[in-house]
């Protein structure tokens, strides 16, 4: 019997080899789009389980069963540890900053010892009557990757021509038309069924991440931006599978020694070399996932923004519906059993707008969650902040009193004309949600304006504050340690 499938016999659900080797271990997968609160998530969330922070809302902490949480090594020696220990010092040092952005996959593990419900309502005495002591440990292996890697799913799917016809296709359109023109005119020059040459595939390639790159910029906040590894190349950055790039239709097929032949070449070994191996290796061996969403930015950014966001979301989900007999089912099938889509940076909204967030969230999730039948997973959201760097306040306009929120904005932040010096506390409104959820999609472009404020003053010994990470927690996690 592989030793997967040991554990799984005693009811428990978790991965097999963790079981036989320590302790029983849960493989968490945080994705999200770059920018989405990754690295603070995970930072936050660790902090808060081996700092002892107070957590109403995860049961087995807030029922005081959770004996101890400690960092040990991550089982899997071919990951890069997550820089915990670096992005924890940059948010609580003097200088009160963000970490930076991350581009790789990377791994931390945190092993809980905890007390099962059952022992610790007084059910100590074990089925043969021998007294137990009720103790469990349970280990945490949370895995931070980009959530671009999952958009690359539908590509195992599809050929080079229908990928490209797709891809010139969306940027001819909206918001992409004008940034893709530079890319259009690049293609204009070049002969496709002219020999292949490097410097050219280079070019082309290029120019077409660049466009891609514009896409993402900030402002824009379009998300759908496949293939994943060019604005995120991890530890591939300039390999030929990552130097291709798409071409107008052609008659017949184009000879091998062509540049057309040279792309088809390229792109399938990116599917065979990059895509298929993360999906195998990664993504398919993870016992849980959070998909981290900032549903903020792409409100800032308009209707198209959002629309983008949910047609890269129902990418993502996809990835976790490979189901019984769909094609890409023979390589691989997920076995995440829940799946927590949290809308991030919660804290720059007054609480108030908090469940607005939430519906909103839900909205652009479960339109692509129906759209094809759900495989398995069970699916739940959540509005969060994992470090709150705000507090509320009630400001008073013109004899009305409005829910603000109050914060130190970071150093070169504008506002109505004010640049502001990283030091002094400012309050806000940052503008209503709407109550409809649907209007998001249509419309005019909800009117909000988010700062970005620098992390909450840290007191050594104390734990870092936070919005509803303890729920988020709870539901991805608080029946394992039942
Ligand atoms: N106020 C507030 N800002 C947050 C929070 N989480 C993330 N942010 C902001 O969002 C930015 C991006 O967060 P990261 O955690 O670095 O995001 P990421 O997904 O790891 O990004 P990449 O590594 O670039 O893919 C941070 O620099 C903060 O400005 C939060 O809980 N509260
Ligand atoms: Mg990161």
């Amino acid at each position: 019997m592989p030793p997967g499938t040991v554990l799984e016999t005693l009811g428990h659900g978790l991965s097999g080899l963790g079981g036989l080797f320590g302790a029983p271990s849960l493989r968490i997968g945080v994705t999200g789009l770059s920018r989405a609160g990754k690295t603070v998530f995970i930072t936050g969330l660790v902090h808060a389980l081996v700092s002892g922070a107070r957590m109403p809302g995860f049961a087995p902490r807030a029922e005081g069963r959770i004996r101890e949480a400690r960092l040990v090594p991550h089982p899997d020696d071919a990951l890069p540890r997550f820089a915990y220990e670096d992005h924890l010092a940059t948010l609580t040092g003097p200088e009160r900053d963000w970490p930076n952005s991350t581009r790789q996959i990377s791994a931390l593990s945190v092993e809980l010892a905890y007390q099962s419900r059952k022992a610790w309502l007084g059910g100590l005495i074990g089925p043969a009557g021998v007294i137990s002591t009720g103790a469990s440990t349970l280990r945490l292996d949370i895995v931070d990757y980009p959530g671009e890697w999952l958009l690359d799913l539908p590509l195992l799917g599809q050929d080079y021509w229908k990928w490209s016809a797709e891809t010139l296709s969306k940027a001819r359109k909206g918001v992409r038309e004008p940034l893709f023109a530079g890319y259009r005119a690049a293609l204009a020059e070049v002969d496709p069924l002219a020999e292949a040459n490097e410097t050219t595939a280079r070019k082309l390639a290029s120019i077409f991440t660049e466009a891609l790159r514009a896409c993402r910029a900030e402002g824009r906040g379009l998300s759908a931006l496949a293939p994943g590894r060019f604005l995120m190349p991890g530890d591939l950055e300039g390999a030929p599978a990552l130097t291709f790039a798409p071409l107008e239709a052609l008659e017949g097929e184009p000879p091998s020694g062509s540049l057309a032949g040279l792309m088809i070449r390229r792109f399938e070994a990116y599917k065979a070399k990059v895509v298929r191996p993360f999906f195998v290796d990664h993504f398919a061996r993870l016992d849980r996932q959070v998909v981290l969403v900032d549903v903020l930015g792409a409100l800032n950014g308009g209707p198209e923004a959002v629309a983008d966001l949910e047609a890269a979301l129902s990418d993502v989900l996809a990835a976790f519906r490979v189901g019984g007999n769909s094609l890409l089912s023979s390589l691989f099938s997920p076995r995440a059993s829940r799946v927590i889509f949290a809308a991030t940076k919660a804290d720059h909204l007054h609480h108030t707008s908090h469940d607005r967030l939430e519906a909103i969230l839900r909205m652009i999730v479960r339109r692509a969650w129906h759209r094809a039948e759900a495989a398995g997973a069970e699916v739940d959201v959540a509005a969060i902040a994992a470090i709150r760097a705000t507090r509320e306040v009630q400001v008073e306009r013109r004899g009305e009193s409005l829910p603000a929120i109050a914060g130190i904005p970071m150093r070169g932040e504008k506002l109505g004309g004010e640049v502001f010096d990283g030091a002094r506390e400012v309050a806000c409104f940052p503008g209503d949600l709407p109550a409809e959820p649907e209007r998001v999609f249509s419309g005019d472009p909800v009117p909000l304006k988010f700062l970005a404020f620098r992390p909450p003053v840290f007191r050594a010994g104390e734990s870092l504050p936070s919005i509803r990470l303890d729920s988020a927690l709870q539901k991805l996690i608080g029946e394992d340690l039942a």
